[in-house]
């Protein structure tokens, strides 16, 4: 079970933290433009919320490029929307903060904090009405928790038992802002306490995520209501590609930085006997592979075309909402 889990988590983590750098070095090249935010450091929270939850949808803010690549988007149609070509996910016309695939229930990237909370609730309660069991995973920033949208969210989903994950990427930062600065409750799970069951994990530990989220997901399933958990965690780079992130002192960074989750994670495989540093090599090569092939995919795939600039404003009849 460890074994298969550890070499899943590392590739997938691996993937994301490769790609990521990849991009930045596009972006710096040239080749990418528009925002850019990377979530180096964050990785354990995206791979094990999005493998521990499985099955149903999936709602996130702008930083979700290994919450697509963990969702199972092929990594060529991400880098190809980040070049802004037609063969992307999103047609080359969202970017990297719109990712978006509804074959595999990704309602992906959402620009404006917090704004999705309220899309999750109501995809959530289609759910319900429907049905169905699966529930909603919905992902957001600590900055989101001070956003009204997200009090409202708790309260409809808990009043109407929406079965909603609430899963709080606690990265301490919302731009330039330390969260002391900003939200009067530090442990932002106890702004959930009252609504549901609520809880915090260490969002360097993919294994700790993980196992939370799978407990949470029972507990979805099982009583059709919301749950909560926050994930402590620590972004590597700055808020985007236009901020260096120089707010924070060497000290504080070099402290998190010794917590760096695929580290934690590749120790852990290698002592525990999970993993062999040869396995390990084979899963690194493949990785390189796969991005620069995603690289070469997206650098030969053609721009969107003129026609397309006014295609896809509006959604026409969302499938599984009106039958
Ligand atoms: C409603 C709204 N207000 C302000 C902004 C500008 N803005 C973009 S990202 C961000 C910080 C959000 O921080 P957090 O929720 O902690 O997410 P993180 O970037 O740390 O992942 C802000 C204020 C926005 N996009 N939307
Ligand atoms: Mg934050």
């Amino acid at each position: 079970m460890s074994q298969t889990l550890a070499e899943k988590f590392y590739y997938l983590m691996k993937l994301g933290r490769e790609f990521e750098l990849r991009c930045k070095e596009e972006y710096l090249k040239g080749n990418i433009s528009g925002f850019l935010h990377l979530a180096v450091g964050e990785e354990a929270v995206h791979v094990g919320a999005v493998v521990g939850f499985g099955k149903g949808d999936l709602f996130c803010p702008y930083r979700e490029h290994v919450l697509a690549l963990a969702r199972g988007i092929d990594p060529r149609l991400i880098m190809a929307e980040m070049f802004g070509k037609v063969t992307g996910v999103s047609k080359g016309k969202g970017g990297s903060m719109h990712l978006y695939e509804p074959r595999l229930d990704f309602y992906g990237g959402n620009a404006i904090v917090a704004a999705h909370i309220p899309h999750a609730v109501g995809a959530g309660y289609a759910r319900k009405l429907m049905g169905e069991k699966a529930g909603v995973l919905c992902i957001f920033g600590d900055g989101a928790t001070n956003n009204g949208t997200f009090f409202e969210s708790l309260n409809m989903a808990s009043l109407w038992e929406v079965p909603v994950l609430f899963l709080c990427e606690n990265n301490q930062y919302a731009i330039g802002t330390h969260i002391s600065r900003s939200s009067y409750l530090k442990d932002l799970y106890l702004k959930a306490r009252d609504y549901m069951p609520s809880l915090q994990v260490d969002g360097m530990d993919v294994f700790e995520v993980y196992q939370a989220v799978i407990r949470a997901k029972e507990y979805i399933e099982e009583y059709g209501k919301p749950y909560f958990i926050e994930a402590l965690t620590y972004r590597f780079e700055g808020h985007s590609m236009a901020d260096k992130g120089d707010y924070r002192s060497p000290r504080e960074m070099e402290m998190f930085k010794k917590r760096d989750p695929l580290e934690l994670l590749m120790k852990k495989s290698l002592k525990e006997g999970w993993l062999t540093k040869e396995q390990i090599v084979l899963i690194d090569q493949r990785v390189e592979r796969l991005i620069d092939e995603s690289v070469e995919f997206a650098k030969n795939s053609p721009e969107p075309s003129e026609e397309e600039l006014y295609s896809d404003l509006y959604c026409g009849v969302c499938s599984h909402v009106i039958p």
